[in-house]
């Protein structure tokens, strides 16, 4: 045998065939049934690390099954490329965020094709070019249209010294800019915004539609909408203005013995007396720049200011304080509340800390509360009470209990009514950054806004900007850009400087992929509704919030525009697990110093260089603080793509975290070479015709060995079909590629046809998992075509059915029991098997065999000393 595998000499080979022949392209035949797989797409970072390669390499089976099931399979990508990365490195570097983001985009382009990813490259895109966020515009033009694009004043981080607004990943844990060290300060500024609230109830009730979605993703998009049910209630100040609240529980209405506003709340004014004014304005201060997670956290101690009014219980006309306090958020309901100290504990806390009064409504069956002596809120069951019309009614959300009861009595009274509120917010889009997509309105002091004409888009984005990092906005600084007559009546007006947020560009690139070289359109509909939605999704649990979520509203605006006739964009999603790389710990040390990198530290005597203290080894997601990551393109060049392929497969299930492993990959790597080994002899001693028998010419002529191997080849078919079709469980798919490598290499028949029937199954189920050298040995076999183009192999269930009787085993003719052996086994089988079963060798391991008889088709009987 002259040849050897090595990966280096037909990897890239076969790229370049595949690419020149462009059979990833993704075919026009409508006959076929149509199959997208998409991979989240990448942040152009630099290169690619591990989690991607587990990511694209699973959707890429899945992609490259399906071609060979008959399916045309759109299997793209792109460059989710605009972003904060690019312009740091623009102001530590002085590097044009273009230019080092087309770099890194080569460079990743590069290490993807080493990988043997069945992309179709014609399609790709990235969002930083003009010729798709000319398209992102176009979207945002159509939502302002509609009415669901609208400024409004919004909080953002703001750098004094360096003058500039920050990103929330800008800002430290401590609250100091990342550039100037300077604390960070919360300003208010007009912000532009996207008005998904008008879609929290579709989205919400359009979870129920996908069945094919981990439930995890979907509770947590489902808590992300945060749908609460409950009433607004019209209260009224002593001075008659109305200060309406959301609750959940209008029924314990009888129990709010004080109110309290978000200090952002515009009545706040109003209400504060003269002797108040100045602690509500310092508190008012405090509270502008704190976070909302700091504000609503649930342990802080209670934090409030009474503004010096009083309001009215609309249900028995109580005076009841006014306070404000900050965990009461403006953002949500009303912006105020009433307060129920004895049934909400953040209110019961309020209540102890200022010495407010507590009134209990609900009394629970066994214990009866007292508001004297209660330590906690009372969230429970039970009955009404100092209720009026409510006493005695079961407190509850059901049908004729308390919420329901109190709901109606509030609606008949014209004191509030029905209401539904939802947590989600409306999205806000706009950034005071230069890498992104430029909002293309126009403000004309005479006109207002004005969006930029259709056929003037893209706004394209100036390059000659000032990138020092300081002062407003780049554009902002760029009059030349910004100063532009008025679309609408020519006067002198200037352009919005606010570019968009990312997630924007996101929120719609798998419908651009549809119909990506589209110059007079965003997408043409017939095409997107033909291949949409995404059949199969596949990316990391760390999208499985925003970039889901909205999708699916630009998914359902785009189709309440007509520009789509589906309702969901993805129709199944895979979360994989991270990869884990093998690290050292010291538990003395903390912060980011206690991971000690791999390569410092003796595996066999584990102790930390520097202090020389015992070490605790873990596995741990990648990552470069911990410095227990491995390259890619460093095990691309060891191995070869296959191996990294099919280890990555192998090592563990899709969605769980799989720790890396070089004596796998080892493993793996030796497997491929015993299947170059076992294919490469069998093409030197081929008969030329030796192509495989079809299922009708197999008869029972076939020897044992021959319907063994049958059976072994069919079963790896049922096998690794269910595997990938189902659950995706390519690791076992994996198993079952080894034993079938196994029972052709142990074959007692490899002149057989069957044998033929083996080795081109085995070179087929394998090509999704290892493109590369599959498709080398299919050519050693001097086979037609590529092995990409074959056939999915079906099973031949007649293949599958083996006749087995059960063999009594008997010990000097006593009957010891039976085992299951094939029917058609041969008098000398029958005592082999006999002989070798576990069964037998109980009774006669020690034993001399004098005699052995073997009635064929009944029984083995040992006869021994
Ligand atoms: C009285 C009451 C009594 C409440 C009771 C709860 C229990 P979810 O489920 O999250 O929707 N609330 C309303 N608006 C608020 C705001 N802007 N900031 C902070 N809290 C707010 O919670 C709704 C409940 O949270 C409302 O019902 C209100 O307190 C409070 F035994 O009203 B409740
Ligand atoms: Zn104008």
């Amino acid at each position: 045998m002259e040849s050897r595998y090595n990966p280096a000499e037909i990897e890239e080979k076969w790229q370049q065939v595949w690419a020149e022949q462009g059979i990833d392209d993704t075919p026009e035949e409508q006959n076929k049934p149509k199959f997208y797989a998409l991979s989240m797409f990448p942040y152009p970072s630099g290169s690619l690390h591990m989690g991607h390669v587990r990511n694209y390499t699973i959707t890429d089976v899945i992609a490259r099954v399906r071609r060979m099931q008959g399916y045309r399979v759109l299997h793209p990508m792109g460059w989710d490329a605009f972003g904060l990365p690019a312009e740091n490195a623009a102001i530590d570097r002085g590097v044009h965020p273009a230019k080092w983001t087309y770099q890194n985009i080569a460079q990743m382009r590069a290490e993807l094709k080493r990988l043997g990813l069945s992309y179709d490259w014609k399609r790709e895109v990235a969002t930083c070019s003009p010729d798709y966020y000319r398209w992102t515009q176009w979207i945002f033009l159509e939502f302002l249209k509609a009415g669901l694009a609208y400024q409004k004043e919004a909080a953002v981080n703001w750098d004094p010294v360096d003058q500039t607004v920050l990103a929330n990943e800008q800002v430290d844990s401590e609250g100091r800019s990342w550039r100037s060290g300077a604390k960070v300060e919360r300003r208010l500024l007009r912000q532009w915004f996207l008005k998904i609230t008008d879609y929290a109830e579709q989205l919400l009730t359009d979870l129920e539609k996908l069945d094919g979605w981990p439930d995890r993703v979907k509770l947590m998009q489902e808590n992300w909408i945060g749908k609460s049910t409950g009433a607004e209630v019209y209260f009224q100040t002593e001075m008659g203005d109305a200060l309406t609240v959301f609750t959940t529980r209008p029924d314990t209405l009888w129990g709010a013995t004080f109110m309290v506003l978000s200090p952002e709340h515009p009545l706040v004014e109003t209400l504060t007396t003269a002797e108040q004014a100045d602690q509500i304005k310092a508190y008012q201060a405090e509270a502008a720049d704190k976070s909302e997670i700091d504000r609503t956290a649930e342990e802080r101690e209670k934090t409030g200011v009474w503004t010096g009014s009083y309001a009215i219980n609309p249900v028995n006309d109580q005076k009841i304080p006014i306070w404000i306090a900050d965990y009461v958020l403006m953002g949500y309901g009303t912006g105020a509340i009433m307060a129920v100290p004895a049934h909400d504990q953040r209110d019961f806390e309020f209540a102890k800390t200022f010495n407010l009064p507590i009134q209990v409504v609900v009394q629970p069956a066994d214990q009866p509360l007292d508001s004297e002596t209660m330590t906690a809120a009372y969230p429970g069951d039970g009955a009404m009470v100092n209720s009026g019309p409510l006493n005695g009614v079961t407190a509850g959300k059901g049908a004729n209990q308390s919420v329901d009861v109190a709901i109606n009595w509030l609606e008949a009274n014209g004191k509030g009514k029905r209401m539904v509120n939802y947590r989600l917010r409306d999205w806000l889009i706009s950034r005071q950054r230069y890498w992104g997509v430029p909002i293309p309105v126009i403000h004309c002091p005479s006109c207002g806004i004005v969006p930029v004409p259709e056929v003037e888009l893209p706004v394209r984005l100036p390059e000659e900007v000032d990138l020092s990092g300081r002062g407003a906005s780049p554009l902002a600084k760029l009059e030349s850009w910004t100063n532009v007559p008025c679309p609408s009546c020519g006067t002198p007006a200037t352009r919005e400087t606010d570019t968009m947020d990312t997630f924007i560009d996101s929120s719609w690139y798998f419908l651009r992929f549809t119909d990506a070289t589209n110059e007079q359109q965003v997408f043409n509909s017939a095409k997107a509704n033909d291949l949409m939605p995404v059949d199969q999704y596949v990316g990391g649990i760390e999208h499985a919030i925003l970039h889901l979520l909205y999708s699916r509203f630009f998914t359902k605006f785009l189709r309440d525009r007509g520009l789509l006739s589906i309702d969901e964009p993805f129709q199944r999603l895979l979360t994989q697990g991270m990869v884990q790389g093998l690290t050292y710990m010291n538990p003395n040390k903390g912060g980011k110093d206690k991971w000690i990198p791999s390569n410092l530290v003796d595996p066999a005597n584990p102790i930390d260089p520097q202090t020389g203290e015992p070490l605790e080894r873990l596995y741990a997601t990648m990552s470069k603080s911990k410095g227990n990551g491995v390259a890619p393109e460093d095990v691309l060049t060891k191995y070869g793509a296959d191996t990294a392929r099919m280890f990555i497969l192998f090592k563990a299930p899709p969605e769980k975290d799989l720790e890396w492993d070089d004596a796998d990959v080892e493993g793996q790597f030796r497997f491929l070479n015993r299947v170059w080994r076992l294919v490469m002899e069998f093409a030197e001693r081929q008969p030329s015709s030796g192509t495989a028998p079809s299922p009708a010419s197999v008869n029972n002529s076939l020897t044992n060995a021959e319907k063994d191997l049958r059976y072994a080849i069919h079963y790896a078919i049922q096998q690794i079909t269910e595997d990938v079709e189902e659950g995706y469980q390519f690791n076992t798919a994996v198993s079952e590629l080894m034993k079938l490598s196994n029972a052709l290499t142990d074959a007692k028949c490899k002149d057989s046809p069957i044998y033929a029937e083996g080795i081109e199954t085995l070179l087929r189920l394998m090509a999704p998992f290892a493109p590369h050298i599959t498709e080398e040995l299919w050519h050693s076999l001097a086979r037609p075509g590529s092995i990409h183009q074959q056939a999915w192999s079906t099973y031949d269930p007649a293949a599958l059915v083996v006749d087995e009787i059960s063999l009594v085993i008997q010990v000097n003719g006593k009957t010891r029991g039976t085992i299951p052996v094939s029917a058609q086994a041969s008098k000398a089988e029958l005592e082999a098997y006999a002989r070798e079963s576990e069964l037998a060798q109980r009774y006669i391991a020690d034993k001399a065999i004098k005699k052995v008889i073997v009635v064929p088709g009944k029984l083995v009987n040992f006869v021994v000393a």
